[in-house]
C-alpha cells in the first residue's frame, strides 16, 4: 500500500493503546457462528463481534469483545474504534433474499449502506495505520439472475460475469457490495490529493445456499434445504416451497467459511479477481427429499410451492463455475451431496437435537 502517512500508530486520539482486531459484523447469525469458531479453533484471541442482537455466550466466549448495535450507527463503529485498530474485516450482516423482499428499502439500508459505512472505516483504518486492511465480503448466487426457467436450464454452470441481472433487493444489494469493494481497493478517491493507493485489500465469495447443521437459516430462499433436514431430525413435518424440480447449487457450512479463510490467507499476487463463485453439489429439492428420507425414513415432506420464492430459485443458476477459484487460491468442495448427509450433517444433526435439548440452542 501507498500511503502519504505511514504512521503505525496504535494509539486512539485520547491517547490509550489500541489492540489490533479482526471485525466481524453480522457475528450472531449463521456464517458468523461458524466463522468465529474456526477463528478460535485457529488461535485466533483477538476477534471483535458486532450483531444487531446480543451473542450467543458460547459465541461471545470466543471473542474479545462484542458490540451490540447497528452497522449504520456511526456512534457505535466510533466506539469501537477508539478501543481497536481493525487489521482485518469478515462483513458478514445482511438481511438475505426472502426479508429483503418485504422490506426491500429496509435490505439497501443494511446491506448497502452498511457495507459502505464498513468500507468507509476500513479505508480510515488503513490510513490511520499505514497498512492496507483486508475485506472480506460473503456476496451470493443471488448476485445472479436467470431471465427464465429454459434459459436457466441451457445455462447450467454461470461464470462470474455473466447474468448478472438479479430480480430480489438483496441479489442487487450483494452485486453493489462487490462493485463498492472493487471501487474502495482500486479508485477509492480518485482525484484527492491525499489519497492512499489500495488501502483496501477486498475479497469476495459468491456462495451457494449454505447448509449447516448447528444453526437453522433465517429470511432466506435456499432455507428449503436445510430446513428439510432439521425439520425431520426433529421429527416435524415440513412443507418444502418449492417445486421437487428445483435446483440450485448448495454446500456445508464448514466448506463455506474454510473457503473465507483461505481466500482471506491467499498470497495477493495469486488473485487474478475480487469477486470468486465458489459451489458445492447441485440437488433438486426431491435429491434432498431423498436424502433425509434415507436417514430419516419416517420424515414427513410435501411440496406446497410458493409462487414468489419459487420465481427466486428459479432465477438462480443451477450451478456456478469456480475454476477461478480453484486456480487462484486452490479451492476444491469437500463434499459430494451424500457425503455430505453421511459425514457432517446427519452425525451432527441427531447428536444437535438428541443431547441438551434443555440447553439454549445457537
Ligand atoms: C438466501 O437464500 O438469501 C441466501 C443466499 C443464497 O445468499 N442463503
Amino acid at each position: 500500500m501507498n500511503s502519504s502517512t505511514h504512521t503505525h500508530t496504535t494509539e486512539s486520539t485520547s491517547g490509550h493503546q489500541r489492540r489490533k482486531a479482526i471485525l466481524v459484523t453480522g457475528a450472531g447469525g449463521e456464517l458468523g457462528h461458524a466463522l468465529i469458531e474456526l477463528l478460535a479453533q485457529r488461535g485466533e484471541s483477538n476477534v471483535v463481534a458486532v450483531d444487531i442482537r446480543e451473542l450467543h455466550p458460547n459465541i461471545r466466549a470466543h471473542c474479545d469483545n462484542s458490540f451490540v448495535g447497528d452497522i449504520c450507527d456511526h456512534s457505535l463503529l466510533e466506539r469501537l474504534l477508539a478501543m481497536y485498530e481493525v487489521d482485518e474485516v469478515f462483513h458478514l450482516a445482511a438481511l438475505l433474499s426472502t426479508r429483503g423482499e418485504f422490506a426491500p428499502e429496509t435490505a439497501h439500508q443494511v446491506n448497502v449502506v452498511g457495507t459502505l459505512n464498513l468500507l468507509k472505516l476500513a479505508a480510515e483504518q488503513a490510513r490511520s495505520h499505514g497498512r492496507s486492511v483486508k475485506f472480506i465480503f460473503p456476496s451470493s448466487i443471488a448476485a445472479y439472475g436467470l431471465p427464465s426457467l429454459e434459459e436457466k436450464q441451457r445455462a447450467k454452470s454461470v461464470k462470474e460475469d455473466q447474468y448478472l441481472e438479479p430480480h430480489t433487493m438483496y441479489g442487487i444489494n450483494k452485486l453493489a457490495g462487490e462493485h463498492l469493494g472493487r471501487y474502495y481497493q482500486e479508485h477509492y478517491r480518485k482525484l484527492a490529493k491525499d489519497r492512499v493507493i489500495q488501502a483496501i485489500d477486498f475479497r469476495s465469495i459468491r456462495f451457494p445456499g449454505i447448509m449447516s447443521a448447528h444453526t437453522v437459516p433465517a429470511g432466506g430462499t435456499s432455507d428449503y434445504g436445510p430446513e428439510m433436514v432439521h425439520a425431520a431430525a426433529q421429527g416435524r413435518p415440513y412443507a418444502c416451497f418449492v417445486r421437487p424440480d428445483s435446483r440450485i447449487s448448495f454446500m456445508t457450512m464448514p466448506e463455506a467459511v474454510l473457503a473465507l479463510a483461505q481466500l482471506a490467507a491467499a498470497p495477493k499476487k495469486n488473485l487474478t479477481r475480487c469477486v470468486y463463485n465458489v459451489s458445492g453439489f447441485s440437488p433438486t429439492a426431491a435429491d434432498f427429499q431423498r436424502c433425509v428420507k434415507k436417514y430419516f425414513p419416517a420424515a414427513d415432506i410435501s411440496f406446497t410451492p410458493d409462487l414468489g420464492r419459487q420465481s427466486i430459485i428459479d432465477s438462480w443458476p443451477e450451478d456456478i463455475d469456480d475454476s477461478a477459484a480453484r486456480r487462484d487460491w486452490d479451492w476444491k468442495p469437500t463434499h459430494t451431496l451424500e457425503s455430505a448427509f453421511e459425514q457432517y450433517l446427519v452425525p451432527a444433526i441427531k447428536a444437535r437435537y438428541a443431547a441438551h435439548s434443555s440447553e439454549p440452542q445457537l
